[in-house]
């Protein structure tokens, strides 16, 4: 029989996923969690054929110029890629693949959760009784903002952006959204979405902005300093997509500023690092934040590990992997 390539995982995946890729190749299995190394990073590309890594792997041209012959494939636990240099991959006819569509109604879900928990105050409350800082219903206090009728702006209109678009529909929000390209006239016609061509205009007419573009040299700071100046005193942002989208110094500025009124984050600038900045807007109920969480359920790691399964197991079998990454979507 034909010998079995050796797949390196960087971190520990759900154990049937484990187990069905020990069954399936010679994996090798990151037994503790830690993030590897750089150094144990290039070791992997100087030995597998396959590497799996996560968000927490920076696969750069230093490490992808270090590869040896036998890498073949690299095949991202995530649906983000901005942790690979992809070019650089290609370019070593190394083959990259991600999980796209298993996390997108776990990352909407999220994204709703947030956007009702900034403006109902959702944190602020929870956290008020076990505080015991509550001494009676009145009719003036944890007062929020209403939902219904309320304006959301979507940046990036696809599968995550549409599924929030769903969900916001059906919680009276009217959708706006600003995209590359705009969507098929059936999607438009049936999430009742208004297309904007301006990002700048959109900004400033909506009450809700959402981000779910993917992080690419393109994207940094897409909301910049001067953007964000076009959000109205009463919005509020949220963010589940990656943090090198939003400009974070100047999100907090504004929040301090008093010039939007919430934000929403689950993802960061640097990650796991959280600037003291928002988290004193976090301990004042402005903002709430979270650990990057937005696709984090049972099943859709599960998903996700068979969908990494399902590429790896197609490529060795000498075929295109159904979700391979190509120059034309960075
Ligand atoms: C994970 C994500 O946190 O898929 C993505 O793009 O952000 C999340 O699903 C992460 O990517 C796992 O590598």
């Amino acid at each position: 029989p034909k010998k079995k390539p050796l797949v390196i995982v960087t971190r520990r995946l759900p154990e049937v996923i484990e187990t069905r890729m020990c069954e399936l190749f010679d994996t090798r299995l990151n037994e503790t969690d830690k993030p590897l190394t750089h150094e144990e990073l290039a070791e992997a590309m100087r030995t597998a054929e396959v590497l799996v890594p996560t968000i927490t792997d920076r696969i750069d041209s230093s490490l992808i110029s270090q590869a040896g012959e036998q890498m073949k494939l690299i095949a991202n636990f995530g649906n983000g890629v901005d942790n690979i240099d992809v070019a650089s991959a290609l370019g070593r006819s190394i083959t990259v693949t991600n999980t796209p569509g298993v996390l997108t109604e776990d990352t909407a879900d999220m994204t709703m959760a947030l956007i009702l928990a900034v403006a109902r105050r959702l944190v602020e409350g929870a956290r008020a009784i076990p505080e015991a800082a509550w001494t009676g219903w009145s009719p003036t206090w944890m007062l929020g903002h209403r939902i219904t009728g309320k304006r959301l702006g979507i940046v990036g209109m696809g599968r995550i952006g549409q599924a929030l678009a769903r969900r916001a529909k059906a919680f009276g929000l009217s959708i706006h959204y600003h995209n590359r390209r705009r969507v098929p006239v059936e999607i438009e016609e049936q999430l009742e979405a208004t297309y904007w061509e301006s990002l700048d205009q959109m900004l400033a007419r909506v009450d809700v902005v959402s981000v779910h573009c993917p992080h690419t040299p393109a994207t940094y700071h897409l909301l910049s300093a001067r953007r964000l100046k076009y959000l109205r005193p009463q919005s509020i942002l949220v963010n589940t997509a990656r943090g090198e989208i939003v400009d974070e110094n100047a999100l907090v500025r504004m929040l301090e500023a008093n010039e939007m009124a919430g934000a929403g984050l689950d993802v960061f600038e640097h990650e796991p690092a959280v600037s003291p900045k928002l988290l004193k807007l976090a301990q004042s109920g402005k903002v709430t934040l979270l650990p990057h969480m937005g696709s984090a359920t049972i099943e859709g790691r599960i998903d996700m590990g068979e969908k990494v399964i399902i590429n790896i197991k197609t490529f060795m079998d000498g075929h295109r992997p159904p979700d391979r990454v190509l120059p034309s979507m960075l």
